[in-house]
């Protein structure tokens, strides 16, 4: 458990060689404690100073402090930001310096938790700090900004005001029984009104599955015969050579992977052995694994070659791609002709053309980025969420609500019916950190980066 009551201090740059380190203080004593390492001491008041800082009588480092007063810092504490010169001796030597004068070292995202606590920032925005700080591509770090501000946060606000008046109503029909006339109460109206929020509330946790994997990755498995062009591919996608090509058939044996980050997507690419009927025992497992990697990606790049595209092998993969979110991808474009490519136009919908080895993928990259990316998510104006605890709880949200909204349909008592909305109140108190428990708000913060 941290102790909350100790003034903290932490580096908010990595200790390395660089110009400036910036270290900060937080707590009642950070105006005490930078104080004893002045000679020319600086006032409790929010400004900046530029002072020579001293260990004793030894002159330590030029210094540029930011002072701030509670409650107007990050933390809501006393705060102390030092911008001091960047080596890693001198960054540590002036950290150890503020420990031997009464700071402790601070916990990883301790800054934050603080700001918490003291109702600087609530959860939403706390998390949205940590998403910004993580972010992979554009969309993540958009979300982390927005979120990080509570931009959209009113929109839980709202929910919960919604929430609250229809379990006040609820209540006044279950206190008052023979007071049957309570505005809004009939059954139609609090159908009505919950099924209000439920849509809002599905509509957050549809936008923000759909954003969580756009930011965390998309499993994208890159599959079809041997000697497609499939590693070339994978190669053309990260830029880089990292898989094996040759023109040897059943070169892949085993997946290679690589991760690239699209502007609003990012994705987990597995490049796959070659499927083919073969004796090789090692390339034959290779090929088990390709088909189980079909089976578990989210999203399947089948690479084909024009000429063999209905022969038996390929008729196999298609067979085990029903069901499956797949883009065909007729590679080696060059050598298919405009009368072969206004064939297949008319048949199939998902596919592109591709050069892997002259690195023409952009149509590949854009029809991508059109199955999963829409309008929802870029416009940027509503809440989104991308971590998965703050997802799991919206949708403990929503399945009381519907639990509750099929009770009332359903005829059941009306205090059944208001268990459920209470329970669904306290999860949304729970994502904006209006509820918490101590553990888990400790859990939270750990995630963060130390001086965050
Ligand atoms: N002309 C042409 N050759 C390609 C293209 N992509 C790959 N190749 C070649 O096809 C052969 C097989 O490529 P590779 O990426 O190893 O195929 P894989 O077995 O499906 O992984 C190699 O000789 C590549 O240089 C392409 O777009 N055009
Ligand atoms: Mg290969």
């Amino acid at each position: 458990m941290n102790n909350f009551n100790q003034t903290i201090v932490a580096p908010t740059t990595n200790i390395s060689t660089q110009a400036i380190s910036l270290i900060r203080i937080s707590g009642d004593d950070s105006f005490n404690i930078i104080n004893k390492l002045l000679k020319t001491k600086i006032k409790e008041e929010k400004n900046v100073w530029v002072r020579k800082m001293f260990d004793g009588q030894e002159l330590v480092d030029e210094v540029v402090i930011t002072s701030f007063v509670s409650p107007a810092s990050f933390t809501g504490e006393n705060v102390v930001e030092i911008a001091c010169h960047g080596g890693i001796l001198n960054t540590q030597r002036i950290i150890n310096l503020i420990i031997k004068n009464g700071a402790r070292m601070a916990n990883k995202g301790e800054f934050s938790q603080r700001a918490f606590l003291n109702n600087k920032i609530d959860l939403i925005q706390a998390e949205g700090i940590n998403d910004l700080i993580f972010a992979k591509n554009e969309l993540a770090l958009k979300i982390g900004v927005n979120n990080m501000s509570g931009a959209h946060n009113q929109s839980i606000i709202n929910l919960k005001s919604n929430l609250l008046d229809i379990i006040s109503r609820i209540q006044v029909s279950i206190d008052y029984p023979d007071y049957d006339d309570v505005e809004g109460s009939s059954i139609e109206d609090l159908t009505k009104s919950l099924s209000a929020i439920n849509n809002e509330v599905k509509s957050l946790l549809k936008r923000s599955k759909m954003a969580i994997k756009n930011t965390n990755g998309i499993k994208t498995a890159i599959v079809g015969k041997t000697n497609v062009g499939k590693s070339s591919l994978l190669n053309a996608l990260l830029n880089e050579d990292k898989a094996i090509v040759t023109d040897i058939h059943g070169t892949t044996r085993d997946i290679v992977t690589g991760e690239i980050n699209l502007e609003n997507i990012s994705l987990n690419l597995i490049d796959t052995a070659g499927i083919r009927k073969t004796n090789d025992i090692v390339e034959g497992l290779g090929i088990e694994k390709s088909l189980k990697m079909i089976d578990e990606a989210e999203l399947v790049l089948f690479v084909v070659d024009f000429k063999s595209i209905n022969d038996e092998e390929n008729k196999m993969i298609f067979d085990k791609l029903k069901g499956k979110t797949y883009i065909l991808v007729f590679n080696k474009s060059e050598f298919i002709t405009n009368e072969e490519k206004n064939k297949i136009s008319k048949e199939k919908i998902n596919f592109v053309y591709t050069s892997a080895i002259n690195n023409e993928i952009d149509d590949l990259i854009k029809k991508i980025e059109e199955m999963h990316i829409n309008e929802e998510l870029t416009k940027n104006d509503s809440l989104i969420l991308i971590n998965l605890e703050q997802i799991s709880l919206v949708q403990q949200v929503k399945d009381r609500l519907e639990k509750s909204l099929s009770a009332i349909i359903g005829g059941m008592p009306i205090d059944i019916v208001n268990v459920d909305l209470h329970e669904a109140w306290d999860y949304l108190n729970q994502l904006i950190g209006e509820q918490y428990d101590e553990e888990i708000i400790d859990n939270i913060f750990k995630k963060y980066c130390l001086g965050k």
